[in-house]
Formats: C-alpha cells, sequence, structure tokens
C-alpha cells in the first residue's frame, strides 16, 4: 500500500512504522539488541524529528543545530534508524544491516566518536539525561556570550525508566530545574517495564511529581498519539522552565504477543513476532526495504533545518572577522595562542619568586593566569570551591536565568558535575575543568569513564589527594584512586610536585582535546622543588630527572607529588652517608608509561636500586622499578591524625627511604 503514496500523502504512522521496521529488521540480522524501545518510542521520535528538531542530516555537526539525546541508548537502533531516514551521510542502509558489528558506525550502543549525527555515548543508563544538562547549560552560556542571532537551540533528550531510576537523574534533574535550564525538554518513554518485568517490581515513584519538585514543568501525554506530543513539545518550549513530558508508551508496540511485556526489551522479536508486528503496521515490504514516498518524507524531514542552517551561517558570516574567528576557534575546540606563553611566564616569576604552597593553591595561581589565556575555561566545584581553589577572582558564577559566567555551582553533585561536564564539551565553545576530593573521584567516575572512552577533554581538580590531608581520616584520604584513575584508558593523570610543575600540568592538561585530565593536588604546603624555569615544559614526558647524582647513582628514587621533597631529602641524607642517588620527579606516572622505550630507559637510567615513594598503593609502579624495586608509601587505608603524624605513622619518610636503600645496598 506505502508503495505507492506520495511524499506529501505519508501520515505520521507511515514515518513512525518505518523507523520501527528497520530497527525490528536490524536487531533480527544482529541476533541482538533491543527492538522494544524503538518501536515503543517510534511515535515520540518521530514528532520530534518530523515537527520540531532544528536539524540538517547534511551537516549534523552545525553549531546552532538542536540536540537530540538518546538517554536509553540499549534503543541505539531508534537512533540509527532516524539518522538512516534523514540522510546522515554514511549512514546506509548497509551500516543497519551491520548493527553491532565491528568497526560498523552502528555499535551496539550510540558512540559519538563512531557515528556521525550521535552527540554522545550513552547505555550507562542516566549518564545520557545527565550529559544534557551540561548541553543545555553551554547554550545558554555561549548564547550569553554571542548572542541569539548564533546560540539559540533546544536539548531534547529521550529517556527510559532505568535513566529515572538511576541516582545521577536526580543531580541531573536537580541542577537543571536549579538553573531553570528551560531548553531542556525531556521525552520520558514511560513504558512501565524494564529488565526484570513491570516497574511496579522496584519502583513507585511519581516521576512527574519528582520533576515538578525540582523546579520543572511536568506533563503527562498518550506517548503514540501524534498531536498530543505536538502540543506537548510546543508548550515546552515555550517554557521558562526545563520539562519532563512523560509519554505512556507500550514496549513493543504492535508484537501480538511480546508488546507490552519485558520480552520485547533486550532480545530479537523472532520470526513470529516480527512478522505479527509487521501486519498489525500494514507492513508488506521486505527486510530493510522503504518505499520510496515514506522514504522521500523522511529525506524532507532530514531538510528541514537547512533553510535555518544557511541563515545562520549568513549570520556569523556577517560577524565581525576577529568575533568570528574567535567564535570558530571555540566550537572547534581549538586552544588559543597564548597558553603557552602565558605559563612560560609564570614559571619565570614563580622562579623568581618562588612559592611554598600547597597544589590547590599554586593550581590557584595558574589559574590566574590560565583563565586570561583560554576564554573558554569554564570552572566548578561540587561544593568545596574555598578548598578547591578554583574560583580565582576573575571569574563571575552562573546563576539561575543568568549564564553569562564562568563558574559553576555545581552543588554536592560529583556525578551530575562530571556528567554535566560532558555534556558542557561535547557541545562546544568551552573547556570544563570540575573540582572536588580526589576521594570522591568514586563519585564522579561512570562519566569520567564516558568522558575517557569518548575522548572528552575536560578536567578534573582533585584536591586533598592522599593522607596529606590529615585530620579528615581515611575516608577522606585517597590511596587506590591514582592507581585506578592511571588505569583508566585515556585517562591522564597528574600529580604535580610544586607551583611550577602543577602550572605545567594545567597547559598539560588544557592543550590536550582528545581525552580527559586528573590533576591531583594537595592540601598540604609544599616547597618548590623546581629551581630552573625556562619555556620548557619538563613535564611533559611524564617524568624527568629532578636531582642529579653527584657523580654515578647507585640508587634513583622517583616520587610524585607532596613525596618529592620527601624524596630530596633522602637523596640528602644518603649523600651524607656517601651513598649517591638520584631523584626522578613523576608527575604523571602513566604519561611517562606511554613515552617511547628510548626515553623511559634513559629517564629511569641504570642504577641498581629503584625506589619508588607516593602515598598511595604500590599498583603501577612496578612498571617503573619492577618486581624487586622498593616501595614507599601505603599498604592499606590511612587514619585520622595530623599529616606529619601521619607520614611518619605509615613509615613515608626520608629516614625511612635512606635505611630501606641501604639495607637492601647491603645485602
Ligand atoms: C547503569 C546501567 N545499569 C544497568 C544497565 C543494564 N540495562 C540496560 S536497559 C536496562 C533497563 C531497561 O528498562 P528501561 O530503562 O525501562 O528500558 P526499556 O525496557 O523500556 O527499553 C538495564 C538495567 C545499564 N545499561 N546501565
Amino acid at each position: 500500500m506505502q508503495d505507492t503514496v506520495s511524499a506529501d500523502r505519508v501520515t505520521h504512522s507511515d514515518l513512525a512504522n518505518a523507523v520501527r521496521v528497520l530497527a525490528m529488521d536490524a536487531v533480527e540480522t544482529a541476533k541482538s539488541g533491543h527492538p522494544g524501545l524503538p518501536m515503543g518510542a517510534a511515535d515520540i521520535a518521530t514528532v520530534l524529528f518530523t515537527k520540531f528538531l532544528k536539524y540538517d542530516a547534511a551537516d549534523p555537526t552545525w553549531p546552532d543545530r538542536d540536540r537530540f539525546i538518546l538517554s536509553a541508548g540499549h534503543g541505539s537502533m531508534l537512533l540509527y534508524s532516524l539518522l538512516h531516514l534523514t540522510g546522515v551521510k554514511g549512514m546506509t542502509v548497509e551500516e543497519l544491516k551491520n548493527f553491532r558489528k565491528l568497526d560498523s558506525k552502528t555499535p551496539g550502543h550510540p558512540e559519538n566518536f563512531m557515528t556521525p549525527g550521535v552527540e554522545t555515548t550513552t547505555g550507562p543508563l542516566g549518564q545520557g539525561i545527565a550529559t544534557a544538562v551540561g548541553f543545555a547549560l553551554a547554550e545558554r552560556m555561549l548564547n550569553a556570550e554571542y548572542g541569539s542571532d548564533l546560540v539559540d537551540h533546544y536539548t531534547y533528550v529521550l529517556a527510559s525508566d532505568g535513566d529515572l531510576m538511576e541516582g545521577i537523574s536526580h543531580e541531573a534533574i536537580a541542577l537543571a530545574g536549579h538553573l531553570k535550564l528551560n531548553r531542556m525538554i525531556v521525552l520520558w518513554d514511560d513504558n512501565e517495564i524494564s529488565i526484570d518485568g513491570p516497574l511496579s517490581l522496584s519502583d513507585s515513584v511519581d516521576q512527574v511529581k519528582r520533576f515538578q519538585a525540582c523546579g520543572w514543568n511536568a506533563v503527562r501525554v498518550d506517548g503514540h498519539d501524534e498531536k498530543a506530543i505536538q502540543r506537548a513539545i510546543s508548550r515546552a518550549q515555550k517554557s521558562d522552565r526545563p520539562t519532563l513530558i512523560a509519554c505512556k508508551t507500550t514496549i513493543g508496540y504492535g508484537a501480538p504477543k511480546k508488546a507490552g511485556t519485558s520480552k520485547a526489551h533486550g532480545e530479537p522479536l523472532g520470526a513470529e513476532e516480527l512478522a505479527g508486528a509487521k501486519a498489525a503496521y500494514g507492513w508488506s515490504h521486505e527486510p530493510f526495504v522503504i518505499p520510496e514516498g515514506i522514504k522521500a518524507a523522511w529525506a524532507k524531514a532530514g531538510k528541514k533545518g537547512s533553510r535555518q542552517r544557511k541563515a545562520w551561517a549568513e549570520r556569523l558570516k556577517a560577524l565581525p572577522a576577529d568575533k568570528r574567528a574567535e567564535f570558530e576557534r571555540r566550537v572547534k575546540g581549538v586552544r588559543p595562542q597564548g597558553l603557552a606563553d602565558a605559563v612560560a611566564k609564570l614559571k619565570d616569576r614563580l622562579i623568581a619568586e618562588p612559592q611554598n604552597v600547597a597544589t590547590r593553591k599554586a593550581s590557584e595561581i595558574a589559574l590566574e593566569v590560565i583563565t586570561e589565556a583560554v576564554p573558554e575555561l569554564v570552572l566548578g566545584s561540587a561544593d568545596l570551591t574555598p578548598s578547591n581553589n578554583t574560583k580565582t577572582k576573575n571569574l563571575t558564577a552562573i546563576s539561575p536565568g543568568n549564564y553569562a559566567g564562568r563558574y559553576i555551582h555545581y552543588g554536592i553533585r560529583e556525578h551530575g558535575m562530571a556528567a554535566a561536564m560532558n555534556g558542557i564539551a561535547l557541545h562546544g565553545g568551552y573547556v570544563p575543568a570540575g573540582a572536588t576530593f580526589l576521594v570522591f573521584t568514586d563519585y564522579a567516575r561512570p562519566a569520567m569513564r564516558i568522558a575517557a572512552l569518548a575522548g572528552i577533554p575536560a578536567v578534573y581538580v582533585m584536591t586533598h589527594d592522599s593522607i596529606g590531608l590529615g585530620e579528615d581520616g581515611p575516608t577522606h584520604q585517597p590511596v587506590e584512586h591514582l592507581a585506578a584513575l592511571r588505569s583508566m584508558p585515556k585517562m591522564r593523570v597528574f600529580r604535580p610536585a610544586d607551583a611550577i610543575e602543577t602550572a605545567e600540568c594545567w597547559q598539560m592538561a588544557l592543550e590536550r582535546t582528545d581525552g580527559p585530565s586528573t590533576l591531583a593536588l594537595t592540601r598540604q604546603n609544599l616547597p618548590q622543588v623546581r629551581k630552573q624555569g625556562g619555556a620548557e615544559n619538563l613535564s611533559a614526558t611524564g617524568a624527568y630527572e629532578l636531582s642529579p647524582a653527584n657523580g654515578k647513582a647507585r640508587a634513583t628514587i622517583f616520587a610524585s607529588g607532596s613525596e618529592v621533597e620527601i624524596a630530596l631529602a633522602a637523596q640528602k641524607l644518603l649523600a651524607e652517608k656517601n651513598f649517591e642517588a638520584r631523584v626522578v620527579s613523576v608527575p604523571s606516572l602513566d604519561l611517562f608509561l606511554a613515552q617511547p622505550e628510548k626515553v623511559r630507559h634513559e629517564i629511569i637510567g641504570d642504577a641498581p636500586i629503584k625506589v619508588a615513594v607516593e602515598a598511595a598503593v604500590r599498583f603501577g609502579w612496578d612498571s617503573v622499578i619492577g618486581p624487586d624495586g622498593i616501595f614507599v608509601g601505603m599498604h592499606g587505608f590511612g587514619a585520622s591524625a595530623p599529616y606529619k603524624d601521619l607520614y611518619k605513622h605509615f613509615g613515608i619518610t626520608a629516614e625511612a627511604i635512606a635505611e630501606k636503600v641501604l639495607r637492601t645496598h647491603n645485602l
């Protein structure tokens, strides 16, 4: 029947059914995937894409496009069907046929680095909706800087029950509600089904009331009623608050036996159910075949934003050249020229006037300079601003309804902060840096992992980085966190030893455009151990010889951060006993281990005794000192006491190092 329908006479159901059948066919072909969500949410997505989304498939990265985030990443075939039908380049029917196959553009869950038109990586439930908060916030902030002619778009989210059950959703919606992010519109696929069965097995939250309590508009609609969805989105667009539209749907819509049950969630429908569903839709075409009329109507929807995009490009062109160049630089994620210079000048100043300060304070000193050189750097903290030292004097905080600022009070929401940072970075125009205590990276880790996986250049400013924080005790003292973060692929971990290394590490974190960085910074004061200045970034190899031996070294002491001072003291003690040692500072162990073998060998050297000193667990250091190397650090959790007592108690002292070295030497 639909074969003969001309593009103009194609109905909403025809369009939605095309999305459904492509998803069903792809899951069936892959013999794996989730057909239920695309079948249930196809009406919602169709209304959004054909009637609202400011989108041009010819350029899915156009900066002023509306963003669509499929928070329920398991329903990825919904998104791939839409990208294919609207005509995104490369999203061919072959890609749909290769769903979940190696190197396809259609991985199991959406990966923005694999698939054109995918805004962010989703799959771990809750991440999408929380990342969307960052997108929506970045849109308002960039709007405050550049005006509505250049920045004026919405962030739409399709979320499932699982997204809303995850704890991170609460941090996200509370923050979005507080900040009045009225450009954020969440379409909830309210199907009352999750994997174990009906939602009633485990949940009885009234989500509409929850969102309302968080400062949102929240309404209920029939998620299969095209007009009702349309009206709700229209109203949401005009709201002064973010909006939740609870769309009541049937999972696996149309499948004779599996519809409305968890059986439609995560496995292919099987031949019988597939045929039954297609019959229910009146769909009689071969797998993956879309009739011309429907194809044309979808292609038209894909060009819907074309005129808006061109008009936008004209407005951009009309800007003064320097303003335009700066906007383009920022949305492309190219770093400004002045960063390296600014850091080099700061280092000269620090050499002239050494600063014996905590590295969190050194970070603030660096930021005073860096925030001027890098106008896209947006800082923030999860309610530890005075401890993290992230708010420099030149930064003003954004507030509800006022987005002209570069500081974000994220509240006590580490996970929400890290996810919002992903969205801010992915939106474009900003580099986010967010702060808390290093121990609480555990609370932020799932979002940090997405940043690493997706290559997002976020910076985590993690202070109070060891037992050196003292009296707050073992609950607050990280011991395994450095190792855990270093083990995360594409995460870079910096632990600078003094003010100069801190400036160098900040420079590297910001120059990185292909992944996140963690700066582990101390609470306690440290002496400035670097005596020489110069533009060269000695931290760039991750490790370097800070203090050579006076002659041939018989031991090398490797140390990071606050323990470099202790290593230098040990070197002195050993020298008094006529035992020559050298000290290698290791501001980034993971960066060092990634160096070519030759560089590593040169820095590791050939002294027979190797020692590593770090107030954390040994894990990872064997790659430098070998299994027989001496490790001076933590072997368990910390304790509550003044930090100098703790260093003594746990044996992380110059005397202990010297004693162990001499004992090994005399063996
Ligand atoms: C953080 C996280 N925990 C668990 C999962 C595994 N998982 C995938 S979908 C899902 C729940 C499915 O229910 P719902 O969100 O309502 O999706 P629907 O069944 O409606 O497709 C779960 C637990 C996940 N993807 N992410």
